[in-house]
């Protein structure tokens, strides 16, 4: 029998950045992305299992995809309800969407507990990279606001399946190595 290890993930960014579909697209395999924009009320939650590679452990990934709306944002933390990981999605054709992003990490560092938001996995997502010809938000300045913010930098696009796997493995792999570390500290002392 696989060692479950279960971490809440919360998904966040402005509306329209294609949260919704790079979550569903990572759940799916790739195979289901959503065609027509349908706004998400509140928050929707997806599930998915990752096998760490070498060892009988497997994260399930408890994705909370939140709205990007601010009708919603008081809400979404009694939603999440102490979350342990950040994926933060802007869109590359919006420099208004990058610049959101600091507001919306500071959101979610808020609602996790104070003795684990300093070491929380957080990745920044540039999506939408097939929109060759509207991009005007460059690599090198999403990078620079993800290390600004301590978080990992990838982009991709939820519509042509390209780099969607990445950075959920990497939160994963961190919140694996975070809990095994964590074991290994609590094995010392007893
Ligand atoms: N070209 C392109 N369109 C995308 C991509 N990802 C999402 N979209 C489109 O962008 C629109 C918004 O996507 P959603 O995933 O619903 O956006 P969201 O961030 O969940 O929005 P809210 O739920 O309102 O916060 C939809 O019409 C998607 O089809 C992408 O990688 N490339
Ligand atoms: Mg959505």
């Amino acid at each position: 029998m696989p060692n479950i290890l279960r971490s809440k993930c919360a998904i966040v960014g402005d509306s329209t950045v294609g949260k919704t579909a790079v979550t569903q697209m990572f759940i799916s395999d790739g195979r289901n992305f959503p065609k027509n924009y349908n706004l998400t009320c509140g928050v929707e939650l997806g599930i998915r299992t990752v096998s760490i590679p070498d060892t009988d452990d497997v994260v399930e990934l408890f994705l909370y995809d939140s709205s990007g709306r601010d009708l919603y944002a008081d809400y979404l933390p009694k939603y999440w309800h102490e979350p342990n990981m950040l994926l933060a999605v802007y869109d590359v054709t919006s420099q208004i969407s990058l610049d959101s992003v600091g507001r919306w990490v500071s959101m979610v560092r808020n609602s996790i507990p104070v003795r684990g938001a300093s070491n929380a996995p957080g990745v920044l997502f540039g999506n939408k990279t097939d929109l060759k010809e509207r991009r005007t938000v460059s690599p090198k300045a999403g990078a620079s606001l993800a290390e600004r913010l301590g978080l990992q930098y990838f982009e991709g696009s939820a519509k042509e399946n390209y780099g969607i796997e990445e950075p959920f493995y990497l939160l994963a792999h961190e919140w694996h190595k975070f809990i095994t570390e964590k074991r290994a500290g609590f094995d010392l002392i007893t």
